[in-house]
């Protein structure tokens, strides 16, 4: 292989000939000219950020020295899940996402990475998923040929060389491939048509070709989330997709809360309400450490949606994005050095470069499309460390925070009220949790307003049988003291479709959940769980946003709307039939669910308010 021995050194440092024999084979099949291996050090850093502007793949930007622009190619702008697969032996089926037979993928992958790297540098990073040094930690190692990549990851990531170090032989890691292919001149990739997300269960490696949008290529995310998950359910934790953070509470008190969130219900901006304390924002790990729920950031970074950040709604983002903190935009539109994108603070020109190349306003895609100025899925990555909100105690926190809560959010326009809080574990691992639903949106295709399943919101990445990991689930609950689990809604509406809420009540539902999770307030019982009464809110309301909340406004937003409830547990009740090896739990939490609602309704009729329940 094409190795220094100066970079060479720094391998056989590690003492592991698996790392060697892994960085050797690859090296071999893919030819890349030369080999970079990366410590832990800030030179190593720069060296791969500055690769990333040499190579074209990053370019910086006017307003601020270290802010860089990257393009992925125009139909390279999201996870691809048509050609992401999980690679199976024996016919074996995942439901909902696409298996490949193994022997077959791994063929056809190693056909691609033939000499995919001639020409190019080859990067070899180390990373730790989780803090270092901590029962959390996984160890991964990246391999890739685009310095983009590479700096992506150092910024998301927890650098782990010297980690590895320590561990020598010991060390056992996930692995990672990664090649951007053959780049244009605009450095996106030109054999789209070869494009893999490969997932070998068996082995522990990702292979991911001809791709660069983050979500396909960034190894620890959501590459490594398909291999956690099923670590985690053979191992008895939880690997989910989850934001991490602390609410304050009384007097100085603060508890931590993780919340799963389909995309767009409100994940992000729930993580950044103002005056709480951002931990992470996309992935948690969640352990029994000493009979007591425990959970980390699995990152170190953010790699957020841009589209619609302003300084008004994320007043948090809007600053990093506006400061000499590190910042990688992905797919805005520049102009004149400066980057703009949908929904920001002013005006967007009308002529500069995006994700299309250059860029008119009123230009038309090949397929007749208007392109607007920059992508709907346009990204920027930053290090946690550039926020005001974050608590750094927590992230860092080898042992990580405890875990008090578990939110589950839907959208969903006519089913679960604002907030809700399951009656036990179980209950809410099922009735919450697993019967996620999200309705599409006019931000995607189709029709408005059909839901759909997204159990956890773990949905696109759920590498194993979903029975399983609902057993997994289930019986963490029975060896810990376990989080009390909550079911959020940020988007329900009344007849004529207004929105019952605004934005900012999530502020108060979360001030709800830290007061029940430390048995401050009562609440009221009703067939789906408890719900807040209406005195409690009226005091927060007052106190967190100075708003009047009415006893109206209350009575519509907390009616428990049976006819709706009843036809949301049909429908997922149908769904878990069609599956094989369900936990016979599941069908009896529903069952009783659906006996409760029923009950009321005989008593109360179809449409339940709330202080019938007291
Ligand atoms: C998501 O889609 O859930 C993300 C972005 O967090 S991606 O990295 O593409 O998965
Ligand atoms: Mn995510």
């Amino acid at each position: 292989m094409n190795i220094s021995r100066e970079q060479m050194e720094r391998l056989e440092a590690l003492k592991n000939p698996e790392i060697i024999g892994f960085v050797e084979k690859f090296a071999e099949l893919m030819e890349p000219e030369s080999i970079f291996v990366c410590t832990d050090s800030d030179e190593d850093y720069q060296y791969i950020r500055e690769r990333a502007l040499r190579y074209g793949e990053e370019r910086e930007l006017r307003d601020y020295d270290n802010h860089t622009v990257h393009f992925d190619n125009y139909y390279d702008q999201a996870r691809d899940k048509e050609h992401t697969a999980i690679l199976v032996e024996n016919g074996a089926k995942i439901p909902f996402i696409n298996t490949k037979d193994r022997d077959e993928g791994l063929n056809e992958v190693f056909e691609i990475m033939k000499g995919i790297m001639r020409g190019k540098e080859m990067f070899v990073c180390f990373f730790s998923l989780g803090p270092r040094e901590s029962p959390f930690s996984i160890l991964g190692v990246q391999i890739t040929d685009s310095a983009y990549v590479a700096h992506s990851e150092h910024m998301l990531y927890r650098t782990a060389y010297e980690e590895f170090r320590r561990l020598g032989e010991k060390s056992e890691f996930f692995r990672f491939v990664h090649s951007a292919g053959e780049l244009d001149e605009r450095k996106t990739n030109k054999n789209l048509d070869k494009r893999r997300i490969y997932i070998d269960m068996k082995d522990e490696i990702v292979y991911s070709l001809n791709t660069q949008y983050g979500g396909n290529t960034i190894g620890l995310k959501k590459l490594a989330f398909r291999l956690t998950i099923a670590k985690a359910a053979e191992e008895g934790w939880l690997s989910e997709h989850m934001f991490l953070m602390g609410v304050n509470g009384p007097d100085g008190r603060v508890s931590y809360f993780t919340g799963a969130y389909p995309s767009m219900c409100g994940k992000t901006s729930t993580c950044m309400v103002k005056g709480e304390r951002l931990v992470g924002d996309d992935l948690s790990f969640i352990r029994d450490i000493g009979g007591e729920p425990r959970a980390v950031n699995v990152e170190n970074g953010i790699f957020g949606i841009i589209q619609g950040i302003n300084s008004e709604d994320d007043p948090y983002i809007w600053k990093v994005l506006h400061s000499d903190n590190e910042v990688i935009f992905s797919n805005i539109l520049v102009s004149d050095g400066m980057p703009y994108w949908t929904g920001m603070d002013g005006e967007i020109p009308d002529r500069g470069e995006n994700h299309s190349g250059e860029w008119w306003k009123g230009k038309r895609d090949e397929e007749g499309n208007e392109i607007p100025p920059s992508h709907k899925n346009a990204r920027f990555t930053v290090r946690l460390s550039a926020f005001e909100n974050l608590d750094a105690e927590a992230l860092d926190a080898p042992k990580g925070v405890r875990l008090s809560g578990m939110i589950f959010g839907g959208r969903d326009a006519d089913t679960w009220p604002p907030v809700c809080e399951s009656f036990s574990w179980k209950h809410g691992v099922i009735c919450k949790g697993a019967s996620l639903e999200s309705e599409t949106t006019a931000a995607t295709l189709g029709k408005e307003g059909v839901r759909k399943f997204n159990p956890m919101a773990i949905l696109d990445f759920m590498s194993i049988p979903l029975g399983k990991y609902i057993d997994n689930y289930l019986k963490f609950g029975e060896k810990t003291r376990a989080p009390k689990i909550f079911a959020v809604n940020y988007f329900l509406r009344d007849k004529d479709g207004n929105f019952l809420n605004s934005k900012l009540d999530k502020k108060v539902w979360l001030k709800w959940m830290e007061l029940r999770v430390n048995g401050d307030v009562d609440a009221i019982e009703t067939p789906i769980g408890y719900i807040p009464r209406y005195e409690d809110l009226k005091r927060l309301f007052s106190q967190e946003l100075g708003k009047e909340y009415s006893h109206e406004d209350y009575t519509k937003q907390f009616t428990i709307r049976v006819p709706e409830l009843l036809a949301k547990l049909e429908r997922i009740e149908a769904i878990y039939r069609e599956l094989d090896d369900i936990p016979e739990d599941l069908f009896n939490e529903m069952e009783a669910e659906r006996k409760r609602l029923i009950e009321a309704r005989e008593k109360y009729g179809d449409y339940i308010e709330p202080e019938r329940f007291l």
